[in-house]
């Protein structure tokens, strides 16, 4: 129980016969609101998860070593989970996201399947992986946003590019304990390793990614017909920005990543986002419920999460719970994209943020 929560609201007194009561009840699977009310009703939100940093520096040799440990294959999906510290055992960083770091080595499959979680990749290091989702295949670089939307067959190998082979590594971010806690999860292995290759590599982002949709199209997922959002493109938006218009005080440049069809977020579950703090910046404090994992493309900085002084670097992936004031600096000119719960609470009316005036 909140030790906080319990000092603002404390339940009734254990008065007399009560706890006889409770005794009685408790073989009837029948428990006594007016105990338990306060925490399940709390006044603002009680998260148990706890700001954390993952210094890629420090993680990297161990996923390193793991490649030593399990080829991609035997593995299915070769992947270093990042838990939250304060909920162990439950491969989850937020109480509703997962994320994990997936290492894919040159002339490596990760073979194909399908599932009911969603799935985002953000590359953080090496290029020339590929991932094939339905049949089209795309190449990743670092920055890009890649969708693998739900129950969509997909398989991730390294064939290297331009020459080049060597090891790639992603943040994956799913909605694995969202699916947990509705019970509804399905998965299946395809019959191939690979799927086969069924449409031309820049299909989807010709046909959806240009300001243009066609004007026949059968899509009708509520997952963005886009599942590439090359880096490129969002860097030099986020470059203009910053050469014509004052940041914004609190988070700087920030762009949200879009389903064009919609102008919703390109994943039912997942909000993504990608901003840039120009050098110097010093952000006011905010705070929201939707919890969420940032992943440094650019630069260093500091995060201030909940009063907790956090330094990062390029590569590195940290966690702001929800609800917990944030106030991001940079030493460089620093771009962060970032995953979080928020369309799910955007859907049942439940988001909430603040800005606050303080520096
Ligand atoms: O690439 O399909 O990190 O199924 C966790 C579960 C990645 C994947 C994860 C998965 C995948």
């Amino acid at each position: 129980m909140n030790t906080a929560v319990a000092t603002r609201q404390a339940p009734p007194a254990r008065a007399p016969g009560r706890q006889d009561f409770y005794d009685r009840i408790k073989p009837m699977s029948l428990t006594p609101l007016w105990e338990t009310l306060h925490a399940l009703v709390p006044r603002e939100p009680q998260t148990p998860c706890v700001p954390a940093i993952w210094r890629y520096d420090e993680i990297r040799p161990f996923l390193m070593e793991s490649a030593e440990l399990i080829t991609a294959e035997e593995a299915v999906r070769r992947v270093l989970v990042l838990e939250n510290p304060a909920i162990p055992g439950r491969s989850s960083i937020t109480q509703s996201l997962y994320a994990g770091l997936q290492l894919i080595m040159p002339g490596e499959i990760a073979p194909s399947h399908r599932h009911v979680q969603s799935a985002l990749r953000f590359i953080v290091d090496g290029k020339g992986a590929y991932t094939t989702v339905g049949g089209e295949r795309t190449t990743m670089y670092p920055g890009d946003f890649i969708i693998t939307p739900s129950w969509a067959w997909h398989d991730h190998g390294n064939e290297g590019i331009g020459g080049s082979s060597e090891p790639v590594v992603w943040l994956d971010g799913l909605d694995i304990p969202m699916v947990r806690f509705f019970d509804a999860g399905f998965a299946e292995n395809d019959d191939a390793k690979a799927q086969k290759v069924a449409v031309s590599e820049g299909n989807s982002l010709a046909r959806f990614g240009h300001n243009m949709v066609p004007v026949k199209h059968d899509h009708r997922s509520p997952t963005s017909p886009i599942f590439n959002y090359p880096y490129a493109r969002s860097r030099e938006a986020l470059a203009t920005l910053q050469r014509q218009e004052a940041p914004d005080a609190w988070q700087g440049h920030k762009l949200r990543y879009i389903n064009p069809l919609t102008g919703g977020s390109p994943m039912p579950t997942i909000g993504t986002f990608l901003q840039l703090l120009p050098k110097g910046f010093a952000g006011k404090t905010h705070r929201q419920t939707d919890g969420a994992v940032y992943s440094v493309v650019e630069g260093r900085g500091t995060a201030e999460i909940g009063g907790q002084r956090f330094a990062f670097g390029p590569r590195d992936t940290f966690v702001v719970p929800s609800w917990a004031p944030l106030k991001l600096s940079a030493d460089d000119e620093v771009v962060l994209f970032s995953f979080s719960d928020r369309p799910v609470q955007q859907a049942i009316g439940i988001l909430r943020e603040a800005f606050l005036d303080e520096a």
